[in-house]
Formats: C-alpha cells, structure tokens, sequence
C-alpha cells in the first residue's frame, strides 16, 4: 500500500468508527429517554434547605371569603409538610441541590420521582397561591396587557371566570384549576390533579406559565364551605391579586 492511500484509508477508517460511536451513542440515548431528564442539568444550583415562606398578609385578612382558621391550618400544617417532605425527598437524588421550578421541569412521571413531585409541586403550588390572593380591600382588576389579552382569549373577564369556575369544579378530587400564558404567548385554563402543575413539562397534559392559580382540595375550603366547592370558587374571585397576576403576565410575555 503507497503511503498517501494507507493515509486516507486511515482516515476514512476513522471517520467510519468516529461516526459508528456516535450512533452508538444516540441508540442508547434514546432507551434512555423515557426516565431522563427532559433538559440538562441547571448551571445555577441552591444551597439552602426549601423553607416556608410567610403568608404575604395576616391569617385573617382574606375573611369573610377565606376564614383565618383555614389559612393558618393550609399554611402552617400543609404547606410546610410539602416543604418538609420535599427536602426529604430530593436528598441523595439528583435533584438535591436544583432550584425548585429546575426540579419541576425536569421531573417524570416515574415512580422513583413520586414524592419529589408530589411535594416540591405542593410546595410551588401554595406559595405562588399566597401571592394570587390579596385582601379583598386591595384585589383590584384586570389592567393593561392582561386585561387586553383577557378579552381577546375569553371575550371578557366575566368568560374567563365561567370558564375557569368550570374547570375548578370539574377537578375530580383533590387538584388546581389555573390561567396560563402557553407557548404560543396567548392565554388558556387548565387544570392539573393533586399537585401536579402546568410547569411539570413530562407530566402536565398541557404545559403553559401559570399567572394564576386556586387549589381546589377540600383541605383549602372545608371548614367554611364543607361540599360546596362552588361558592369557594366563586368567593375566590374577591381576592385575586391581579396586580400580582399583571406582572406574572408582563414576565411571562417579554420576560
Ligand atoms: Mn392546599
């Protein structure tokens, strides 16, 4: 063999098991798919434990429509259980040090991601819960972009809130009903069981960024409604913080 051909042939020969590797590789990687991450691993990683934040108002300051009892008992029995179960959960997994929505995007129907999912939802859920709500006093009204994009989604505000109060009643058992900003920027309800979210891109059924939220487990009305979930949703109304919605909007839509 003349020395330029035994060069080239080496080169093709290494070319060839360059590119064999590498479908090698993309075989293997996608068996793997169905248990992976959907997204590589986060650059930014926490390094404190999950804690309870503080509700953003008094106990009692959603009365007559959230009574105080109620509050404290959501937020400083289950809530901080999520929060609790949640640091249990993440530690010695992958997720251990990933910021929270880092673990929500990323976590999977698996049974080995259950109480991960379970509680760092419940955890997400109930704090951004606390900030939709605000005193009734101060709750305001749809402004601006939102309220425009209110209207080209639903009709009105009156639409949106029929659709979304169906949707809240419609959860079977224990669950959220939400107001989402999708993919393609435009508003949309959904609804997720126990405490999934919309943010949960290998779990949700439709996944979107959420701007508004209300949890319809009996745990957040029972005392004051008992089976009567719909005058708890239609009370809700009262204490949406839309101010706080209008930003979460702003953000989702030009970040
Ligand atoms: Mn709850």
């Amino acid at each position: 063999m003349q020395k330029r051909t035994f060069l080239k042939t080496g080169v093709l020969l290494g070319i060839a098991a360059a590119s064999s590797s590498f479908w090698a590789a993309c075989k293997s990687a996608a068996k793997t798919t169905a248990a992976a991450p959907v997204l590589p691993p986060p650059k930014t990683r926490r390094s404190n434990p999950f804690t309870l934040p503080p509700l953003p108002y008094d106990a009692a300051a959603l009365e007559p429509h959230i009574d105080k009892m109620t509050m404290e008992i959501h937020h400083g029995k289950h809530h901080q259980a999520y929060v609790n179960n949640l640091n249990d959960a993440v530690k010695d997994t992958v997720y251990a040090d990933y910021e929270l929505e880092d673990i929500l995007f990323r976590i999977t129907t698996a049974d080995a991601d259950k109480k991960i999912r379970n509680n760092g939802g419940g955890h997400w859920n109930h704090t951004f819960f606390w900030q939709s709500l605000s005193p009734a006093a101060s709750a305001g009204a749809p402004s601006g972009n939102l309220a425009t994009s209110i209207n080209t989604a639903f009709g009105s505000l009156d639409q949106l809130k029929e659709q979304f109060n169906n949707a809240a009643k419609g959860v079977f058992g224990s669950g959220w009903a939400w107001l989402c900003v999708g993919k393609d920027k435009s508003l949309f309800v959904t609804t997720t069981p126990n405490q999934d979210n919309p943010l949960m891109l290998q779990v949700a059924s439709k996944t979107g960024t959420p701007i508004l939220g209300l949890d319809v487990w009996e745990h957040a009305y029972y005392l004051k409604y008992q089976n009567k979930r719909p005058d708890y949703v239609a009370a809700f109304w009262n204490l949406v913080n839309w101010k706080e919605v209008g930003m979460r909007y702003e953000k989702a839509m030009f970040g």
